[in-house]
């Protein structure tokens, strides 16, 4: 059955590559819109890669979302085509009535309309088919899909790397991600083998475990001090290479590790002929993740580009960046810790830096046990009148009945705030005079679900 939604969505995807080849005949630039995150900075790399192969041209914009300002301005201009990556779905109609004819190849649920009836494009989505565009897709893969009857296998690692930018990866890849893996390492492109999995193999080694977050080692990391004991304790100079280890302490090392956290052994996808620091596409990611957290979108895109000078240092430095403030913002909840009420935990903060990440910190912190995994962690980051809010739970908990999407959506519009979003994470924003109120009824409402 999967097979045979795939077969649509392949089908669907096809006939948006025959637009663009029609469009890409007749010298038309294509205008391309994408998302500011790593799925959409890989899926406009996936596209204009493909446009400037065969011989076209793009003007690209990242923007944050898609809204109706944004359309009024793009219904402005005079393209022949726009293409979408990452968006749209939820616009269908309104990009319909665009000057120009449109691709849309999105994988959110959000839809306003099927786009079946709209003569000027074509609407590549999963869930146009049933199939899953949370787990088993990104933008970046639905993008490669439309141009993949161009012979691009070159672009399956740039189409994977979305997935892992959009975390679709979970001890393997599934549906449509895992038949795009299967073709790129059919073709060598990409190439999977057993490893640990540490931030780097040729940085002191002391700071290589401490910059690990993805999977995150309880007591190491975002904590060089600890890092350090740990690695002294064991027998190993905290001040080595990974790669100037003997085999014996590689292995030694390994297996220590994988005592605090088993997912630190796995598997590692690179590209054999990518420059060094894109080679594994899990840092290729978390390097246009940065870009984009730091709002040069224009360097992730000239990474994904073939820009193999400036772009990739500075990219690097946005990580390292990204880094340093997650260490700052780990030492700081394990000082403070949170504020506990009998069902939440909430962890407060007006600090500009702290404020950025405090989505990645209430996570960490559950991971890293720095906080109670009992409890979902509410970050709460004041923005002058307001309270931006961040909620995150685990697996265990949401199975346990807790919803954190429901419980931020109901508690946030009771104050004249709006919120939402999954179970296991969501967010809001509510005005900060009605501050405690809210946690209340956050406490209030996730007891509810528990009991
Ligand atoms: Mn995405």
């Amino acid at each position: 059955m999967t097979h045979k939604k795939q077969h649509y969505l392949l089908n669907r995807a096809e006939e948006a590559c025959m637009l663009l080849k029609e469009h890409l005949d007749q010298d038309h630039v294509v205008r391309v819109i994408s998302h500011n995150d790593a799925d959409g900075i890989s899926a406009a790399g996936v596209i204009c890669n493909a446009i400037s192969q065969e011989g076209g041209k793009f003007h690209v914009t990242m923007v944050p979302r898609l809204n109706e300002e944004t359309l009024d301005r793009l219904s402005q201009e005079k393209y022949e085509l726009f293409f979408f990556c990452d968006m749209g779905s939820g616009y269908v109609e309104r990009i319909g009535r665009l000057k120009g004819q449109a691709i849309i190849a999105d994988h959110h649920q959000t839809m306003d309309s099927t786009g079946d009836d709209e003569e000027t494009l074509v609407h590549v989505n999963p869930h146009l088919f049933g199939l899953d565009g949370t787990r088993d897709v990104s933008a970046s893969g639905v993008t490669y899909l439309t141009v993949k009857p161009l012979n691009k296998v070159n672009l399956t690692g740039l189409a994977l790397v979305g997935a892992f930018g959009d975390m679709q990866y979970a001890d393997g890849f599934s549906g449509v991600n895992q038949t795009i893996l299967t073709e790129a390492t059919e073709a060598g492109v990409v190439e999977e083998h057993e490893d640990l999995k540490i931030s780097s193999k040729d940085e002191p080694l002391y700071k290589a475990l401490a910059h690990t977050f993805q999977p995150a080692i309880p007591g190491i990391s975002g904590n060089p001090e600890k890092s350090q004991t740990f690695l002294e304790k064991i027998g190993i100079s905290y001040g080595i290479k990974f790669t100037d280890l003997a085999n014996e302490e590689k292995d030694f090392l390994t297996e220590h590790l994988t005592r605090i956290n088993p997912k630190i052994f796995g598997s590692i996808y690179s590209m054999p002929q990518e420059t060094p620091a894109l080679r594994n596409l899990e840092d290729y990611a978390l390097i246009l993740d940065a870009c984009g957290k730091n709002k040069n979108y224009a360097v992730g895109l000239s990474i994904c580009l073939g820009e193999r000078k400036s772009a990739i240092t500075e990219g690097v430095e946005f990580l390292s960046k990204y880094r340093e403030s997650l260490i700052r913002g780990i030492r700081w909840i394990s000082r403070e810790g949170s504020q506990e009420m009998d069902y939440v935990q909430y962890l407060y903060t007006e600090d500009k830096e702290n404020k950025k990440i405090m989505g990645t910190l209430a996570s960490l912190g559950i991971e890293l046990e720095i906080l109670n995994s009992q409890k979902p962690v509410i970050t709460l980051s004041r923005m002058h009148n307001l309270v931006k809010i961040s909620g995150r739970t685990t697996l265990e908990m949401t199975q346990k009945g807790v919803n954190l999407g429901f419980a931020l959506e109901q508690a946030s519009k009771s104050f004249n705030g709006a919120g939402g979003g999954h179970n296991i994470a969501a967010g809001a924003v509510v005005p900060y005079k009605e501050l405690e109120n809210f946690k209340n009824l956050v406490n209030d409402i996730v007891s509810t679900q528990v009991s």
